[in-house]
């Protein structure tokens, strides 16, 4: 049985089990997929293209979660969400319109460009969503909600260009972490993880690197951080998004790594195969044919359970599932 610290759950009324089936009978798959996949369709709400790449946490007596919409303009927005049961879900219509949590937050909402990507976190007090905003080019947005109802909006954590931005659940030593990729300002073709910290969640400093591609691999374009990091006894879990570049454009699968409990930027392990990679058709054939993106996961240690919520072909919304002692096991083998 995985152990955890309190840290990284979020406090709940009720007690929702998370979303989850049984490995498939005659399966060996360390992670598989649900029978009910996907789970959001690409119109679950009007206007929308496509309904993808999305963070659900644990809420009150059930579940919440941030939700990429794109519309039929394809303009890319953020909308708030909830569940009784993490899998039929209930999607804001309209997106969400963040607050200024400082009046000088006012300049970075003067010109709206896109809000993708969102992930969701809690931490100490509230839920704090992190995103891929649009200020000059993309980089990363930092906001936070106790009910997801109301949304402030802090100050960018970057300048442009940076496209994925993870929070940790707590402070590491005194110092608010975040994950996070340098990028170019279009479908980059590079990059590498870093880590980043702050005192007060706006000014971000320190910067150390975490995580290359590996040549010649399923990650040897660029990698990404997928959910929020979960505290284990062995380290950090990091769901992880890894590209290759094929004949035919990028495939995006997903892995894992075990970083350091004090020092998240010491990698202790990683797979050096894929956990999940594009092989069924909705996972193959959508807007942006072969990607799974994991962008939340719901951990039960009791149970050894792991949810992963992942967009698959940047077009609907899916559910794998593993257990978190075999997933530490292969992390340590
Ligand atoms: C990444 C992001 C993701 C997307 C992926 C595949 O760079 O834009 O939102 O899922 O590309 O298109």
């Amino acid at each position: 049985m995985a152990s955890a610290r309190a840290t990284a759950t979020p406090p709940t009324t009720g007690a929702a089990p998370i979303p989850w089936e049984d490995r498939p009978a005659g399966s060996s798959a360390l992670v598989w997929r649900s029978s009910r996949n996907p789970i959001i369709p690409r119109d679950a709400i009007p206007r929308a293209n496509s309904i993808f790449n999305s963070a659900v946490v644990r809420f009150g007596d059930g579940f919440a979660g941030v939700f990429r919409v794109d519309d039929t303009r394809r303009v890319m927005n953020v909308h708030a969400g909830r569940s009784a049961d993490g899998v039929a879900w209930e999607i804001q219509h309209d997106p969400i319109a963040f607050l200024p949590a400082d009046p000088r937050v006012r300049e970075l909402q003067e010109r709206f460009e896109h809000a993708y990507d969102p992930r969701v976190t809690w931490l100490e007090d509230r839920f704090y969503v992190s995103w891929c905003t649009g200020y000059h080019g993309p980089t990363i947005g930092i906001g936070w909600t106790h009910d997801f109802e109301a949304f402030h909006q802090l100050d960018n954590a970057f300048l442009p260009f940076n496209r994925n931005g993870v929070l940790f659940p707590r402070r590491i030593g005194d110092a608010y972490a975040l994950l996070s990729r340098p990028s170019d300002s279009g479908h980059t073709p590079f990059g590498d993880v870093f880590y980043s910290e702050s005192r007060d969640l706006v000014h971000w400093g320190r910067h150390r690197h975490v995580l290359a591609p590996v040549p010649l691999s399923w990650q040897s374009t660029k990698v990404g951080a997928g959910p929020t990091p979960i505290e284990t006894d062995d380290g950090w879990l990091l769901v992880y998004h890894g590209v290759l570049t094929s004949c035919n454009g990028f495939v995006y699968s997903m892995g894992a790594a075990l970083l350091d409990l004090e020092e998240p930027w010491r990698v202790v392990a990683r797979t050096s195969g894929y956990l999940l990679s594009p092989q069924v058709a909705y996972e193959q054939v959508g807007d942006v044919p072969n990607v799974v993106f994991p962008c939340a996961a719901l951990v039960d240690l009791d149970a050894d359970r792991l949810t992963v919520y992942y967009g698959a072909a940047d077009t609907v919304t899916c559910l794998a599932h593993a257990h978190v002692s075999e997933v530490l096991a292969l992390l340590r083998s």
